[in-house]
């Protein structure tokens, strides 16, 4: 029984999905992370709490984020942007925590991403019905680095679509521990997230927490 649970655990953590080539998921990976990941976060949320923040085209994000590490992705009237300092406290952003780092690192790394160093971690919180529209990510200094993005709690369909705004996107299922790393070829592919279907996770509740961890500068 033990065994058979231990196979089981290990194949889930080993199940690769590649999208297309540099987009890779890792179903199941951050598992035994999750614990230490949940915790982390009650420390982060305490100093830099989630909140909802406005495009610059005036739209209040159905997404909660806030962010740890040097630097934090924020958005508002001006535009989207990177900042070392938290617009709502006027401090630095919460320490990136070694689990964090450990945790992007090894993901990344077993996509074929050494050397890895984020100096980023943006925190979305999503509830039911909450969605983030199609979008390239293109807001860091340089486009080397991968960005690895950890799912946990209620499920999500992510669109993974193409080079151009208009290439049909995949729809794929992310649960939680499943980790995406994309990069090279696929660093600057369209993708988003369709609206939060309700649902409970033991751990998390009625919510859906991803982690992105990009190098911003
Ligand atoms: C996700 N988030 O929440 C993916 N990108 O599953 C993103 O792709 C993202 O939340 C750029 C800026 C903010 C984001
Ligand atoms: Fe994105």
């Amino acid at each position: 029984m033990t065994l058979s649970l231990f196979q089981d655990m290990e194949q889930c953590q080993s199940e690769r999905e590649e999208l297309c080539p540099g987009a890779i998921v890792l179903h199941g990976f951050a598992v035994p992370y999750e614990v230490a990941i949940l915790e982390a976060l009650r420390d982060i949320t305490t100093r830099a709490p989630f909140r909802h923040m406005v495009t610059p085209g005036g739209f209040r994000m159905s997404v909660a984020l806030t962010n740890c590490g040097s630097y934090g992705w924020i958005t508002d009237r001006t535009g989207y942007r990177y900042d070392a300092i938290d617009p709502e406290s006027g401090k630095s952003w919460p320490h990136m925590s070694a689990v964090f780092v450990k945790l992007a690192q090894d993901a990344a790394a077993s996509t074929g991403f050494n050397d890895f160093k984020p100096d980023a971690c943006l925190v979305n919180c999503y509830n039911p019905g909450a969605r983030l529209s199609l979008h390239q990510d293109k807001n860091e200094r340089d486009f080397d680095a991968p960005i690895v993005s950890v799912s946990l709690g209620i499920p999500a369909i992510f669109l993974w679509g193409g080079l151009r705004r208009k290439d049909k996107p995949m729809r794929v299922q992310l649960t939680h521990g499943d980790i995406m790393v994309w990069g090279g070829p696929a660093r600057l592919h369209y993708h988003g997230v369709l609206p939060i279907k309700e649902a409970c996770h033991p751990l998390t509740g009625t919510h859906r927490i991803n982690l992105t961890f990009r190098k911003a500068a």
